[in-house]
C-alpha cells in the first residue's frame, strides 16, 4: 500500500462525515469525542474533513482561575450570535462548567446559549488528554471550524504552557485578569504578557481595575522601551517618530527600499464587567480590529503557517508515540515478564524495539 496516500474512511466512520458534512451537529459532537478519546480512525476522519478548515475566526480566551472567562465568553458569543454569526465554543477544564447555570453571569448565561441554533458549546477534559492538550483543543477547533462556525472561541485557564499555547493557536488572544489578588504580577510570572493581543480587566465592578489597567500599561511600556529610544522592542513603537526619521528604527540597519511600514500591533488595555456585559461590546470591537490588522499585515497567514507546522510536529509525535505504546505492549505481554526473560541493557533493548516502529504498529 502507498504509504503517502491516506486511508479510506470505515463504512461508518465514512457515514459520520456525511453526516458533519450535511450540518448534523451531533455528528460534529461525535467527531470531537472521538478525537478527545483518539479512538481508532480518527485521525483519518480529521483528514477527510480537513478541507473545510481555515475560514473561521479563532479567538482564544486565557487568565487566571475564576477571572471571569465563561462569563465573558458568553457575553461575546452572544454579541456576535446578535450580529447573525455562528459562534464554536471550546472550553478546557472549566471548573464552574458551562451548563451549570449557576455560577455564571446574571445576564448572560451559559446555559440559555447552549440551547441556541448557531451556537455550539463543548468542554474538554485537560487531565489525561493522551494527545496533549494543545493538540486535541486544536483539533477540535478545526472541527468546529470545518462545520461552518464564523467563530470558533477557546477558553482555558492560563495556568501553564501547555494551557498557553492552547491560546496562542488563535488568531487573537485575549488575556482576562481581575485587580483582586495581584493579577498584574501573576500575568507576568506565568507568561501570560507575551501571549496577550488583548487584555481584559473584567469586575471592572470591583475596586481597583484602573490601578490594574495602569499597572499592566507600565509594563508594557517598559518592555517596549522608551518610545523615544533609538531602538524599541517589537511593540510599542513611535510612528510619528518613524516618520520623521524616514526609517523604521527597530529595522536594525535591513533597508526595506521604501516599503510601507506596519505598524505594530499594541495590545489594548480594556475594562470589562462580564456579568452585566459592560465593556464587551468595545472588546468586540477591538477583536475585529485585531484581526483587520492581522490580515492587513499578512500576519494571519503567517501565524497560521506556523501554528499549522507546530500542530503537524506534534501529530507526527503522537503518532510515535501511539506506536511505542504498542512495540512496548507487544514486547512487555500481559503479565509484564519480558523485562525478566530478556537480557540486555536497557539501551540495546530499547534500540532492538525502535526497529520495530512503523506503520505497522499502528493499530
Ligand atoms: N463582580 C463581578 N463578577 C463577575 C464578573 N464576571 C464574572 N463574575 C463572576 O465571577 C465568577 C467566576 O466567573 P467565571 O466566568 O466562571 O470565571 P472563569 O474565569 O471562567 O472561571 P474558571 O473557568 O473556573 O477558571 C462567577 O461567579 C461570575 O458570576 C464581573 O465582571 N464582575
Ligand atoms: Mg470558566
Amino acid at each position: 500500500m502507498d504509504e503517502t496516500s491516506a486511508r479510506p474512511l470505515t463504512p461508518s466512520l465514512q457515514r459520520l462525515a456525511d453526516r458533519f458534512r450535511a450540518g448534523d451537529s451531533l455528528a460534529l459532537a461525535r467527531c470531537i469525542t472521538r478525537v478527545e478519546n483518539q479512538t481508532g480512525g480518527f485521525e483519518d476522519l480529521l483528514h477527510a474533513l480537513h478541507d473545510g478548515v481555515g475560514r473561521a475566526r479563532r479567538i482564544g480566551l486565557t487568565g487566571p482561575p475564576g477571572a471571569g472567562k465563561s462569563t465573558l465568553t458568553a457575553a461575546v458569543a452572544r454579541l456576535l450570535r446578535d450580529r447573525g454569526e455562528t459562534v464554536g465554543i471550546v472550553a478546557v477544564d472549566p471548573s464552574s462548567p458551562f451548563t451549570g447555570g449557576a455560577l455564571l453571569g446574571d445576564r448572560v448565561r451559559m446555559d440559555d446559549l447552549a440551547t441556541e441554533p448557531g451556537i455550539f458549546i463543548r468542554s474538554m477534559a485537560s487531565r489525561g488528554s493522551h494527545g496533549g492538550l494543545a493538540t486535541t483543543t486544536r483539533e477540535a477547533a478545526d472541527l468546529m471550524d470545518a462545520f461552518g462556525f464564523d467563530h470558533v472561541l477557546l477558553e482555558t485557564v492560563g495556568v501553564g504552557q501547555s494551557e498557553l499555547e492552547v491560546a496562542t493557536n488563535a488568531d487573537s488572544t485575549v488575556v482576562v485578569l481581575v485587580p483582586e489578588s495581584g493579577d498584574g504580577i501573576q500575568a507576568m510570572k506565568a507568561g501570560l504578557m507575551e501571549v496577550a493581543d488583548l487584555f481584559v480587566v473584567n469586575k471592572a465592578d470591583r475596586p481597583g481595575a484602573d490601578r490594574l489597567k495602569k499597572e499592566i500599561e507600565v509594563v508594557q511600556a517598559i518592555r517596549a522601551g522608551s518610545p523615544m529610544a533609538a531602538a524599541p522592542a517589537h511593540h510599542g513603537v513611535d510612528f510619528t517618530a518613524i516618520a520623521l526619521a524616514g526609517s523604521n528604527p527597530a529595522d536594525d540597519g535591513d533597508d526595506s527600499g521604501g516599503a510601507p511600514q506596519i505598524p505594530d500591533w499594541e495590545a489594548p488595555v480594556l475594562k470589562c464587567t462580564a456579568s452585566t456585559g459592560e465593556g464587551v461590546a468595545e472588546l468586540v470591537e477591538r477583536l475585529d480590529g485585531h484581526f483587520e490588522w492581522l490580515e492587513k499585515t499578512g500576519m494571519l497567514d503567517e501565524q497560521r503557517r506556523l501554528a499549522a507546522i507546530e500542530h503537524t510536529r506534534r501529530v507526527l509525535e503522537r503518532a510515535v508515540q501511539r506506536q511505542a505504546a504498542t512495540v512496548w505492549t507487544e514486547w512487555i505481554g500481559d503479565d509484564g515478564q519480558s523485562a525478566d526473560q530478556v537480557a540486555g541493557s536497557p539501551y540495546e533493548i530499547a534500540r532492538r524495539l525502535a526497529r520495530r516502529l512503523g506503520p505497522g504498529s499502528e493499530n
